[in-house]
């Protein structure tokens, strides 16, 4: 196979000339390894995929972890996540923007960032495209760092910042909450939707990306609590508040972005110590199926904010 390299918009590339119904050799694994290292997130259009084949296409980037959620995880499958909505699963993640009733709409985040050992990156498949929404968003944190000016970024070197998990997107406080309304439904702690509940979780500011060493912006918005104690680098608790405010800012400027349109046959791979994510979300009754594997995350990136 020889693989044509296409530039997305802001991050990423489109791989083409891929078929994963052929073998796929250690030298073209490697190619591959080395192109999500350097561009983030890799999309492959036209795909015969089975999950078999994406759960073997996933271990060419590490060993596979299971997600903490475990009632979505599939019975033939266990390496397999399926991500539903336009079904009975739709309850608990529908809510209300700005007056429209939006299900499954996510924040910028990092999957595992909470756990301060985020997973490596992941794999999604299209097994059902929506009529309607349904886009999931990537955000070059890599390149966010770098736009920085010199002030900032030195001052990023000195500090760290806390991210708090809820299930309360009301208790977060850097995401956008105008015009949000939680559903019915909406979870108020963990054990409503079966999830384990978490401590804080600590990261630099400005994170060593731990196989490319390049820096990546350590903030995203969801969970994003504070600066850990702020005035050891001179900023009172207000300048600390502005600062996060003026950085997240930062991190939603469309030039760092890719949005990914879903169709049948995509999958999309990402780094996710480097980039962030979103989902848009679909209207109420709107089906759509996305097949998830995760490539583990054996660094440990932040801490947990334990006992301290
Ligand atoms: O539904 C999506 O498009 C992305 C969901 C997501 O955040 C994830 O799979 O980690
Ligand atoms: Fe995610």
């Amino acid at each position: 196979m020889t693989l044509i390299v296409k530039p997305l918009d802001n991050i990423g590339v489109e791989i083409q000339g891929f078929d994963i119904t052929q073998p796929i050799d250690e030298a073209l694994q490697q190619q591959l390894r080395d192109l999500w290292y350097e561009h983030g997130v890799l999309v492959f259009r036209n795909q015969a995929i089975t999950p078999e084949r994406q759960i073997e296409f996933s271990r060419i980037f590490g060993p596979l972890e299971l997600h903490p959620l475990k009632a979505t995880l599939s019975d033939d499958y266990p390496e397999l996540f399926e991500l539903e909505s336009g079904g009975d699963k739709d309850k608990s993640m529908t809510a209300s923007y700005k007056g429209e009733t939006i299900v499954g709409r996510l924040d910028w985040h990092m999957d595992l960032h909470y756990t301060g050992k985020p997973n490596h990156g992941a794999v999604l498949t299209a097994v059902e495209v929506a009529g309607e929404g349904g886009l999931t968003g990537f955000g070059d944190l890599a390149k966010a760092y770098d736009v920085l000016d010199a002030d900032t970024k030195a001052l990023l070197d000195k500090l760290e910042v806390a991210y708090a998990f809820s299930m309360q997107r009301r208790h977060m406080r850097y995401v956008d909450l105008d015009g949000y309304e939680p559903g019915p439904h909406s979870p108020k702690k963990p054990s409503d939707v079966n999830f384990p509940d978490f401590p804080e979780s600590v990261y630099p500011a400005a994170v060593t990306h731990p196989i490319t060493g390049i820096k990546v912006l350590g903030i995203v918005e969801q969970f994003l609590d504070r600066v850990v104690t702020p005035h050891n680098a001179g900023l009172s608790n207000d300048e600390s508040i502005e600062l996060l405010e003026r950085l997240v800012a930062h991190t939603r400027d469309p030039q760092f972005h890719y949005f990914h349109q879903w169709q049948p046959g995509d999958m999309v791979l990402w780094d996710n110590w480097r980039a962030m994510h979103c989902a848009t979300g679909t209207p109420v009754g709107v089906r759509r199926r996305i097949n998830r594997t995760t490539i583990q995350g054996d660094v440990q990136l932040g801490r947990v904010l334990l006992g301290e």
